[in-house]
This record gives C-alpha cells, sequence and structure tokens, in this order.
C-alpha cells in the first residue's frame, strides 16, 4: 500500500484579514478541514520580503499597490501540514479574484466586494511543492 507523506504549505492571512479580525475565521476553516498548524506568526512584512517572495510579480503594474498593502499592516504567516495540503488549500481559498472565487472558498465567502481591488483577497497560500519549500524557508527561517 502507498502511504502519502504529509506536505505542508505556507499560509499568510494578508493585512485585510488581520484588520478585519478574520484570522481565527480563515484559521478555523484551515483547522475543521483536518489540516494542522505547525508554525504561526504575526509580523509585519517590509519591502524586501515581498519582493522576494512576489519574486515572479516584481515589475508588473499591479506589484506597487501589491506591495504597499502587505507592507501596510501586521499579517499572520503559517505553516500548515497535511495530505495535499498544497492543493487542499488553494482550492480552500478560492480564486485570486474575490469576484470570480465561489461561495464556499475564503475569498468567494469573506473577501470584501465594498472595497475590491483584487490584492485584497484576505489570503495567500503556496502554489507548487516548489513554491511552498521557498516561501517556508523564507518567512520561517
Ligand atoms: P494567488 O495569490 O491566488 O496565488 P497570484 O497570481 O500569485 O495569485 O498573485 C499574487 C497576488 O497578487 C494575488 O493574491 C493578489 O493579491 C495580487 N494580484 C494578482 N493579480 C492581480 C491583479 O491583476 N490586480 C491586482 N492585484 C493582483
Amino acid at each position: 500500500m502507498l502511504v502519502s507523506q504529509p506536505q505542508q504549505t505556507l499560509v499568510l492571512v494578508k493585512p485585510d484579514g488581520v484588520a478585519r479580525n478574520l484570522v481565527g475565521e480563515i484559521l478555523a476553516r484551515i483547522e475543521a478541514k483536518g489540516y494542522r498548524i505547525v508554525a504561526l506568526e504575526l509580523r509585519t512584512a517590509d519591502a524586501e520580503l515581498l519582493e522576494q517572495h512576489y519574486a515572479e510579480h516584481v515589475g508588473k503594474p499591479f506589484y506597487a499597490p501589491l506591495a504597499e498593502f502587505m507592507a501596510s499592516g501586521p499579517l499572520v504567516a503559517a505553516v500548515i501540514e497535511g495530505h495535499r495540503v498544497i492543493e487542499g488549500i488553494r482550492t480552500l481559498i478560492g480564486a485570486t479574484d474575490p469576484t470570480l472565487a465561489l461561495p464556499g472558498s475564503v475569498r468567494g465567502d469573506l473577501a470584501s466586494a465594498t472595497d475590491a481591488p483584487v490584492h485584497r483577497n484576505l489570503v495567500h497560500a503556496s502554489d507548487s511543492p516548489e513554491a511552498a519549500a521557498r516561501e517556508i524557508a523564507l518567512w520561517f527561517a
């Protein structure tokens, strides 16, 4: 029988999630699904950390407002562990654009539609095993 290894992924509750008191709600959804929190920290990101985290987006038109928003207040960084957790958390958080994220997902249910540039979408989660390894090393050095 094939026994699958638990995976780890990096989740950020972005500054809009912290400012709107949604940290508990978002982490509760992750825990209720059966994933485990194995590291957790409240911190404010600086420009250098964000350039490394979002290296693939530096130079895009939305990067400056995204980086400004991500540094605008505290965020919560977490390492989450579980079976196929990278795919699972991406499903749980929903599509990048909160308007298109399906009801039932974190972004679909909770990302504000009254103040809604795409970058204010409450959460980040790694999108591949390579990204997860890189991002966990970056945020939890
Ligand atoms: P993801 O967070 O769903 O993985 P990415 O495409 O990796 O989405 O984009 C990273 C973040 O950059 C998004 O979560 C969002 O905050 C922001 N972003 C992406 N595309 C846009 C855009 O077109 N306008 C504004 N912000 C964007």
